[in-house]
């Protein structure tokens, strides 16, 4: 039975996520930072090394460490023409969709509310107060503060312990801390998407082209935000990634998932995904071997510890044989 995504500022699932959450992010894997480094992903991809001390590379990983660890080694894993093997190319969507649909079922398991759905932040919402306003919307009260280190607020409790050094954009594993915002401080994205922003990407009938990467004029990578939706283009970041920026802090590099943030914002990116194959057709490109390996309709989805499966296979989620999920309401 499809459970029902709604919107954090309402919806009834919003405390089930909190606590699904803290549970994750204290419940210890069997797996160490030591055995991933030895396992078959980091032969094929060096980057997604974990670097630290022998003593915190042999201490069991969360839940939630693993998780974002999953998003580290697809991003790690570079495909042709400068995507790798989750974003800055068609996979972007069906991947993100894997991982929060793994997400909500291990949230589901852990709580034991088999009827929990994710909820979304609806951030082009947000995107039409005043900039000031931005950083005291009610989103806030559901995740803890825009600025500074989060100790207070729903995931003040929340340590992580993988993250992104960004002098040598290598991944450490580091004793537990807390996640950190620095909300509306990047010139890049002081302000969040609009819902023009919004209207215009998915009025972009074509989900992807050739070369599938961060320059084409498609749906995808509007979604993604390396491109704008105007036309002309702005230069900037757009959409979904101009939230990564906008938030800012731990949400910045490949280790983002550590702020609970990343799944309210791609849970909002994968309803925007759903608003269009409901409006344009339930359709993915490329077809198979057409496009970069680990993009194509068949290519399986990069997975770790989680079952895998292929982009054509995910794009109903609201109807069997998935079942998954459906949205309260699309944005059109
Ligand atoms: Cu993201």
């Amino acid at each position: 039975m499809a459970v029902v995504r709604r919107n954090v500022l309402t919806s009834p699932d919003s405390a089930t996520y909190v606590a699904g959450v803290l549970d994750l992010a204290s419940r210890p894997t069997t797996t160490t930072p030591a055995r991933l480094n030895s396992g078959s992903i980091v032969e094929r991809v060096p980057e997604a090394r974990i670097f630290g001390t022998s003593t915190e590379l042999n201490r069991p990983l969360s839940w939630w460490d693993l998780l974002t660890w999953w998003h580290v080694a697809a991003m790690h894993w570079p495909t042709p023409g400068g995507g790798n093997r989750a974003h800055g190319g068609p996979v972007f969507a069906p991947w993100h969709r894997l991982y929060l649909r793994r997400l909500e079922e291990a949230i589901q398991s852990v709580t034991g509310k088999a009827d929990f759905g994710l909820p979304y932040w609806d951030w082009a919402e947000d995107g039409e107060l005043a900039a000031a306003d931005q950083l005291t919307a009610q989103i806030w009260e559901r995740v803890g503060p825009p600025r500074g280190q989060i100790t207070t607020g729903p995931f003040g409790e929340l340590r992580v312990r993988l993250v992104t050094n960004p002098s040598d954009n290598a991944i450490y594993v580091v004793p537990p801390q807390p996640i950190h915002r620095a909300a509306g401080l990047d010139s890049l994205a002081p302000t969040l998407p609009t819902r023009d922003d919004q209207r215009r990407t998915i009025a972009n009938a074509m989900y992807d082209r050739i070369d599938w990467n961060r320059s084409t004029d498609s749906f995808r990578n509007k979604l993604e935000g390396w491109r704008d939706a105007r036309n002309p283009p702005r230069p900037g970041v757009w959409m979904h990634n101009r939230v990564h920026v906008f938030v800012g802090g731990s949400m910045g590099p490949a280790s983002s998932p550590n702020d609970p943030v990343f799944f309210l914002n791609h849970c909002n990116t994968d309803r925007q995904w759903e608003g269009w194959l409901t409006k344009h057709g339930r359709t993915y490109l490329p077809a198979p071997t057409q496009g970069p390996p680990g993009h194509c309709a068949e290519d399986p989805l990069l997975s770790i510890v989680w079952p895998s499966m292929r982009p054509s296979q995910v794009l109903d989620p609201g109807s069997p044989p998935l079942d998954w999920y459906r949205y309260d309401r699309l944005p059109a």
